[in-house]
């Protein structure tokens, strides 16, 4: 009797595949948090070059949740202990912290890598990724929270700390990635003419300054707006924007 059996059976032999070979459904990543935050959008962009499906879950990290009397979704915090975000999840599986999250879909999806191969020019690919989660982050991040939070929690924005970061610590900061961008290691990226994880980590504040109306002077940084423009035409940058 030609049963279901035989004639699946009958089907991978002529297409060839193999029990072993047959695709197992995995479940799907889940990024959690708002694009808003640049942390979320390095993430989303790293997804997207590395062509992995995914679902992105809207959400402010539990301290805001918490300010404006919204709640916390049950079980992010074993998801995100510090009530973070990015956080991902997949099935049983979840993770949080920006650059922990690209390592671990680095090596669960090698395919377009972001991290290079030669040691040095990863040590510099991370170290960019580093400065732009600490240093850009702390301009963002008093941007963010004095023009964008501060209003909705009904707290006086603090004008004088937009004006500093604005004038005091950006400039400086500025100049250090202009200087990278002339570095014989330099290419239409930081790192070559390969996207890596350095100008996922950088790019992600500079876009955060220019959703903020923040604009970088192509006459003191030339490079640097130039290189913010190829950044934005890339498919990966252009999906998530
Ligand atoms: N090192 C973390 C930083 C994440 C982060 O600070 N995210 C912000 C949103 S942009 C946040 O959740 N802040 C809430 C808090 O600090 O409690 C990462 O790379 O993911």
């Amino acid at each position: 009797m030609f049963t279901f059996f035989s004639m699946f059976t009958s089907l991978m032999l002529l297409t060839g595949i193999t029990f072993a070979e047959l695709p197992v459904s995995e479940p799907t990543s889940v990024i959690w948090g708002a694009k808003v935050s640049p942390f979320v959008r390095k993430v989303l962009v790293a997804m997207e070059y590395k062509e992995i499906p995914y679902q992105n879950q809207d959400l402010l990290p539990s301290v805001i949740l918490l300010a404006i009397n919204q709640e916390i979704p049950e079980g992010f915090s074993n998801i995100s202990p510090l009530g973070k975000i990015p956080a991902f999840q997949q099935g049983d599986f979840s993770i949080a912290d920006s650059s922990v999250i690209i390592a671990y879909l680095e090596k669960r999806h090698p395919e377009h890598p972001l991290y290079p191969q030669n040691p040095q020019l990863l040590a510099r690919s991370l170290w960019l990724e580093k400065y732009g989660d600490t240093v850009l982050s702390a301009v963002t991040h008093t941007l963010i929270i004095e023009s964008l939070i501060n209003p909705l929690l009904k707290v006086p924005t603090d004008k004088v700390a937009i004006q500093n970061a604005i004038e005091q610590e950006l400039p400086p900061a500025l100049d250090y990635l202009e200087k990278q961008l002339q570095a014989p290691w330099a290419g239409r990226f930081f790192i070559g003419n390969e996207l890596t994880v350095a100008d996922i980590g950088v790019s992600t504040h500079l876009i955060s300054l220019k959703l903020l109306l923040v604009e970088i002077d192509a006459k003191r940084w030339p490079l640097l707006s130039a290189y913010l423009q190829r950044i934005l035409n890339e498919p990966s940058f252009k999906k998530v924007l």
